[in-house]
């Protein structure tokens, strides 16, 4: 067989190394440096290539797929603003610890800083929010490279799982010099083969690995009746609820915790409406991760008993500055270090006390009469067999406090952007069945390009369009700020079914909500992707809210 060109070379070595650390999902734009790493992807049996013709776009659909999978995903992108396009999943990586592996195609260095064309410095572009980046120059056919680029890339995994520090989003600038593409002569330039091995270790072995030992829990002589709060983190669910029932103490779950398939408590949102009630006060609390987007829990998170803050990666999850410990180390070997309760009332109480609110809540819900955000959540529940993803603002919030029972939500909370949500959901809907994507309508335009590639994938979109950023409502911005609508709530006046019409979707709108559950099983069950538009009038739904935590406070003084 003949020898390929260099930059064939560099790029095949390069993908065929990070097929072996397992990466086997790549999300490629379309551009010509990179042509040689494109090239290289499409061509290995053992990698999946999607194509995504926004980089902004395409970078999320890699973190939705990482988010999904929990494995590192590749993001490919030519040099340019391109490259720049991966900022904003970039900030989401690394608050999340995704491990997101982004590569960039560089021109070779002569020809920076001269004014050749769509040449930037690329180094280090991503600062300090990426965990490692490393610039790897063009390819010569007579330097042997073989071992360099290999380690590169298991350096690059490793990292991007947490090798050294936490797991988070790593860059690889890989610079090629013409021909980009598999010929020894592409027209324009030509170039020697490149004449070394270019084979990894025996077996598929990659070319290093890395080996990291487990923080463990310390046992801190604290005990009694604790409570457990359980947000996003790097833990096993169902070890954590063990963990919790050993002690006889309630567990308080977000959505995104992967706990609310266990006898968890997920109304808290609506329990701590003026405070945590008297009776349900614990005497520690135990936060498992980075909670959820309840301001209420930090009624809890601020009591003054013993606060202890666990987290595998020694994350500073501590928004209110009041953890009296903050541990790195694995959250269920943390609670095995505690004392257990002396009897289990605080657990019975909290039980009751989720229960009863939560049929308050679904009572007052069946009775509203229009659609609004929490009766939209509420009619998702029963997917509990899906993943849902949600958008931040009000989407994840209402998901958080009315979608009771499910296994996986997956949303952006790192930095709560309302910026790549549909990329995510194509991302994460890449690696499961049964998608649907909760979005707001601005969350919905912000990321509409996101559907632009070769596949778009089996999602059921469903967006509340409520004409803008219904959130602002819930802010001081509605009473105090002048030109309130057009600055804050941003109304868009565009028909959301014919945006998706304009992306060769199908679209259904929903104006009763329970009509939801049947329009949304029916898409599910005929695959593909669909936008399903639930009109929402955002007085209507203000009202609700404030109804539903009038329902809450009356709840409550049955309590204590
Ligand atoms: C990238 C980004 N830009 C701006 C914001 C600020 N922001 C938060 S919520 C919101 C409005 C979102 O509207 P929509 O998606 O329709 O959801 P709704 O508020 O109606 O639930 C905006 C602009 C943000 N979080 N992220």
């Amino acid at each position: 067989m003949t020898q390929p060109n260099p930059s064939t070379a560099q790029a095949r070595v390069i993908v065929d190394e990070l097929h072996r650390h397992g990466v086997d999902y790549v999300v490629i734009s379309p551009g010509s440096r990179s042509a040689a790493l494109a090239i290289a992807f499409e061509e290995h049996a053992g990698v999946e290539t999607r194509v995504v013709l926004d980089e902004r776009s395409a970078a999320f659909h890699a973190l939705g797929r990482s988010r999904a999978t929990q494995t590192p995903v590749v993001a490919l992108a030519t040099s340019g603003t391109a490259l720049a396009n991966y900022l904003p999943s970039v900030v989401e990586a690394d608050l999340s610890l995704l491990p997101l592996i982004l590569i960039s195609a560089d021109r070779p260095p002569d020809l920076l800083h001269v004014g050749a064309n769509q040449t930037i410095d690329q180094a280090r572009i991503f600062g300090e929010k990426v965990r490692w980046s490393c610039g790897i120059p063009p390819a010569e056919p007579d330097r042997d490279s073989n071992g360099y680029w290999r380690s590169s890339v298991s350096q690059a995994v490793a990292r991007a799982r947490g090798h050294g520090g936490r797991p988070g989003p790593v860059h690889l600038n890989v610079a090629f010099r013409e021909p980009t593409v598999p010929v020894s002569d592409d027209g324009r330039t030509r170039a020697e083969p490149y004449r070394h091995p270019i084979e990894g270790r025996p077996g598929e072995e990659p070319w290093q690995r890395h080996q990291q030992a487990r923080p463990v829990g310390a046992a801190l002589g604290l005990g009694g009746r604790g409570l457990v709060i359980v947000g996003d983190g790097d833990f096993d669910p169902k070890d954590v609820f063990e963990a919790a029932g050993r002690l006889d103490w309630p567990v308080l779950a977000t959505a995104t915790s992967g706990l609310r398939v266990f006898d968890v408590v997920t109304t808290y949102h609506h329990v701590l409406v003026t405070g945590v009630p008297t009776s349900l006060e614990p005497d520690l609390v135990v936060t498992v991760g980075r909670t959820g987007p309840s301001d209420r829990l930090g009624s809890l998170t601020s009591l003054p008993v013993p606060q202890v803050q666990v987290d595998r990666w020694g994350a500073w999850n501590d928004p209110r500055r009041h953890s009296s410990h903050l541990l790195q180390a694995d959250p269920a070997q943390t609670l095995d270090g505690f004392s257990p309760a002396p009897d289990d009332r605080l657990l019975r109480s909290w039980l009751r006390a989720d229960a009863a609110m939560r049929s308050a809540l679904d009572d007052h819900l069946s009775a509203d009469e229009t659609p609004t955000g929490p009766a939209v959540a509420r009619a998702l529940d029963p997917f509990d067999q899906a993943t849902l993803i949600a958008a931040s603002s009000m989407p994840i919030r209402d998901v958080d406090a009315h979608v009771a029972n499910t296994a996986r939500v997956i949303a952006n909370r790192g930095a709560s952007g309302i910026d790549g949500f549909v990329s995510t959901a194509l991302g994460a809907a890449s690696a499961t069945t049964g998608a649907v994507a909760f979005a707001g309508d601005l969350s919905f335009l912000h990321d509409a390009t996101g559907l632009v590639a070769d596949e778009v994938g089996d999602v059921v979109f469903v967006v509340v369009d409520n004409g803008g950023g219904g959130l602002f409502d819930l802010l001081p911005q509605a009473e105090h700020a002048p030109s309130f609508e057009r600055l804050f709530v941003a109304p868009h006046n565009l028909d959301l079914s014919r945006v998706a019409a304009a992306y060769n979707l199908g679209a259904s709108v929903v104006e009763d909500v329970d009509d939801l559950g049947a329009t949304i099983k029916s898409r599910l069950d005929a695959g593909g992707p669909h936008v399903v538009v639930v009109p929402v009038e955002r007085e209507a739904d203000l009202k609700t809210r404030r109804g539903l935590d009038d329902t809450s406070r009356a709840v409550c003084a049955t309590f204590n």
